[in-house]
């Protein structure tokens, strides 16, 4: 055999991965001949759990449903198509990044090459030799670990980059990334959109009052019930200390000003809890309300907007919504 492999995708190991030993994987085994399955499923079950599943509908099912490291896929069944099953797998979200080790005989090398086209990680032809199959086995269960803690890595500092760490909303760069997308779509589909600016009153003397994990607590809860009040189109984010924008596309102001009047009687109207649940403490909101007016208004100018319509709510006596 002048080529025994081909590893497609193969990152170089980090530290981490090096100590990954690559073994006590969870494997499904495609395959339908009894006396190539049990072989193969006796070698593979001294380092990993193994489950042998003679369908490659049911394997695919089986596979999307989780919590395999490795679909072993004979391309040389009796009674099914397994290079049906890997191209499948390589489609479906739920399985993309599961790795496939192929098994083919040697006069099947048109499927084979089909397979790694189509997306197959490593093979291995028959006779199988135990050493071989064990090593390919690991080695791509620990690149499945690994890209898995890069992707987990990457998700995480995405949501970190966007996220107001205290509150979960999003955070004001967030926001400002995005306001101006929304005000071209409505602008482009002729729907209106609302845009509104929340500001807790007289929050200094909640902070020196209670102190300032007071306030921290007020932030939170004052969040949830923010994200109690929008839909999920809606977009809720932490704009400085204890002030929020909430940006409601295809809302008039009439709707958004109902919106707003029932999210300032859910702060005003129940008490905030402080110092773990032993004091509750009343809050109250100012709430600055506008739309967006006309095509291309440059978003800065709705903000604005919002923000003297805000200062007047203030100015009028606070816990209000003005317009
Ligand atoms: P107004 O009704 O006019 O809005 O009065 P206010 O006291 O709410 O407004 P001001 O802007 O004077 O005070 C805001 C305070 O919010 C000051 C700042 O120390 C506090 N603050 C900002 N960020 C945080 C935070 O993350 N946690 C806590 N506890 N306080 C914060
Ligand atoms: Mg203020
Ligand atoms: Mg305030
Ligand atoms: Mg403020």
């Amino acid at each position: 055999r002048a080529i025994t492999s081909l590893e497609i995708g193969m990152q170089a190991p980090e530290r981490s991965a090096v100590a990954d030993t690559g073994k006590g994987g969870r494997i499904l085994l495609v395959d339908d001949r009894e006396s190539s399955y049990e072989r193969l499923a006796t070698i593979l079950a001294a380092e990993h759990t193994v489950d042998v599943e003679p369908n490659p509908t049911e394997a695919l099912f089986h596979a999307a449903e989780g919590n395999y490291d490795l679909l072993i896929v004979s391309l040389d069944l009796n009674n099914f198509d397994g290079l049906r099953l890997c191209s499948q797998a390589r489609s479906l979200e739920r399985t993309r990044h599961v790795p496939i080790l192929a098994i083919a005989d040697p006069e099947n090398s048109t499927r084979l090459l089909r397979g790694l086209e189509i997306g197959v990680n490593d093979y291995l032809l028959r006779p199988i030799d135990k050493t071989e199959l064990l090593a390919r086995a690991r080695t791509q269960i620990r690149r499945r670990r690994y890209t898995d803690h890069l992707r987990d890595n990457v998700q995480n500092s995405i949501e970190m980059a966007i996220t107001d760490a205290l509150t979960g909303l999003h955070n004001r760069r967030y926001m400002e990334s995005h306001l101006a997308t929304l005000a071209e779509q409505a602008a482009a589909r002729g729907k209106p959109l609302a845009l509104m600016i929340l500001d807790i009153d007289f929050f200094k003397s909640i902070n020196d009052n209670y102190g300032h994990d007071a306030g921290d607590d007020v932030l939170r809860e004052f969040a949830v019930r923010v994200r109690k009040s929008i839909r999920g189109i809606d977009l809720a984010c932490r704009y400085g200390g204890e002030e929020f924008v909430i940006v409601m596309p295809e809302t008039d102001l009439h709707v958004a000003g109902m919106v707003a009047e029932r999210l300032r009687r859910s702060i005003a109207g129940e008490p905030f809890a402080i110092h773990k649940g032993t004091k509750r403490i009343e809050v109250t909101i100012s709430i600055g309300l506008t739309t967006l007016e006309q095509k291309g208004e440059a978003v800065a100018d709705v903000l604005k907007r919002a923000d003297t319509a805000l200062y007047r709510a203030k100015h009028d006596g606070r816990n209000r919504v003005v317009s």
